[in-house]
């Protein structure tokens, strides 16, 4: 190596040393960056770099989309597997000349089931037509067909089940079940023909076909106590009042399209749910309004609770309408263990017509307001007292309704 060649390797060197050092150095940067923004995406114990596990506003749906969801009436066609034939065959075998009868049954046909789900609220999820897997046909060898598959139709509390007008079933526990569909029962193959008399039976007999019906589902509310009035009393406002429930509330009618319920807590940890039905206008039975849909969701409610808007010109008029539309309804209905609740209690009128709504009714009222929350311990009280008389009289009968 000359001078020449010493002096050009020393100048690199020179030049290259710092190069390298920033250029690792940049590299360094980058990587940490990636390997900051790689921790941002996968780490959960960097609590700077983790997703907040604060719970989200729960989302509020509008009251005509709810309404849109909330399906309360369908009519199914629901047709049950035909169980699969039995066959007719004899065992054959080299230097077994006479084997014997070896024609297995016919597996079932499939049922349809109707199963209570508390987490389903509405019938939207329920088709039109049901169809469950037919059975199988029985084999040689002695060999059973497989059965055909069944199918479960998940509904919610409170389904009622009619057929040709006829109530066939009242769903009102979580995992209860109903066959709404039978699927027929499988042939018999000849093996099960043979005895003693008979030692080559050749009569194999064919699957039945499985049961259709049509059957209307109704969703019916479930809940201790109704809230019934005419539109614009005030039970929306009452529930939320009262209960977690967040049903819309306006200065209009009809704002309610759809029951909600609202569970009201005791320190006893009983549980009372009430129901908050839509406004029922005069005629309703006649399905004037919103119509008799929503009457039958109070058919299921132990007690009532009529909401009275006390600020109108004779506030009991108001009352004799939803009794006499609730009798034509159902007789009896009107006559449940109930409370009359005097809303709007705050405004001026209201103080006035108190005394004159008393005059005119027998039973208690209770004033209140369930925008302001005056005397709201007082409608508590009373429907504990009413939830505990409930549960009195249904541990008697059967199990009470418990949320
Ligand atoms: N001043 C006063 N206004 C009330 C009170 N309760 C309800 N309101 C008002 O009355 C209007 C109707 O209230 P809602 O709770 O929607 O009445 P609703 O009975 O549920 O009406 P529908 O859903 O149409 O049947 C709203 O503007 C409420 O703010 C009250 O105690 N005092
Ligand atoms: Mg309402």
């Amino acid at each position: 190596m000359n001078g020449r060649q010493m002096l050009r390797i020393t100048i690199r060197a020179l030049f290259e040393s710092p190069w390298r050092l920033a250029n690792s150095y940049v590299e360094n940067s980058l990587f940490q960056k990636q390997a900051k923004s790689w921790q941002k995406n996968f780490s959960t114990t960097c609590t700077r770099c983790s997703k907040s596990r604060q719970l989200g506003r729960k989302r509020i749906i509008s009251e005509k989309k709810l309404a849109k969801c909330s399906i309360d009436y369908r009519k199914v066609c629901v047709v049950a597997g035909k169980g699969g034939d039995g066959i007719s065959c004899f065992h054959s075998e080299p230097r077994k000349v006479f084997g014997g009868p070896d024609g297995g049954d016919g597996g079932n046909g499939g049922h349809i089931i109707l199963k209570v789900d508390q987490h389903v609220k509405s019938l939207a999820s329920v088709l039109p037509y049901y169809k469950s897997g037919d059975g199988k046909r029985g084999g040689s060898k002695n060999c059973y067909g497989s059965n055909g598959r069944t199918i479960y139709v998940t509904v919610p509390i409170g389904t009622v089940v009619t057929e040709d007008g006829e109530v066939v079933a009242e769903l009102y526990q979580h995992g209860e079940e109903y066959v709404a569909a039978y699927g027929g029962a499988g042939g018999k193959g000849n093996r099960f023909f043979l005895s003693n008399e008979n030692r080559a039976p050749t009569l194999a007999t064919e699957g039945e076909p499985g049961q259709r019906k049509i059957l209307h589902l109704e969703l019916k509310t479930m809940a201790h106590a109704g809230m019934v009035g005419f539109p614009n009393a005030g039970k929306s406002s009452l529930l939320r009042a009262i209960s977690n429930a967040k049903p819309a509330v306006a200065s209009y009618p009809f704002t309610t399209l759809i029951p909600h319920i609202g569970i009201v807590h005791y320190e006893d940890y009983e549980q009372v749910a009430v129901a908050d039905i839509p406004g029922i206008i005069k005629g309703a039975h006649r399905n004037r309004g919103l119509g008799f849909g929503f009457l039958r969701h109070i058919e299921h409610c132990s007690f009532l609770l009529y909401v009275l808007d006390l600020s109108v010109l004779e506030p009991w008029t108001q009352l004799q309408n939803l009794k006499y539309e609730l009798e034509q309804y159902e007789e009896g209905l009107s006559k449940r263990p109930h409370a009359i609740i005097g809303n709007k209690f705050d405004l001026p009128q209201s103080k006035s017509n108190l005394p004159l709504l008393r005059d005119q009714v027998e039973e208690r009222v209770i004033p209140l307001s369930a925008l302001t929350g005056e005397n709201l311990e007082e409608l508590l009280l009373h429907l504990k007292e009413l939830y505990d008389d409930y549960v009195k009289t249904e541990a008697q009968n059967h199990k009470p309704m418990k949320w």
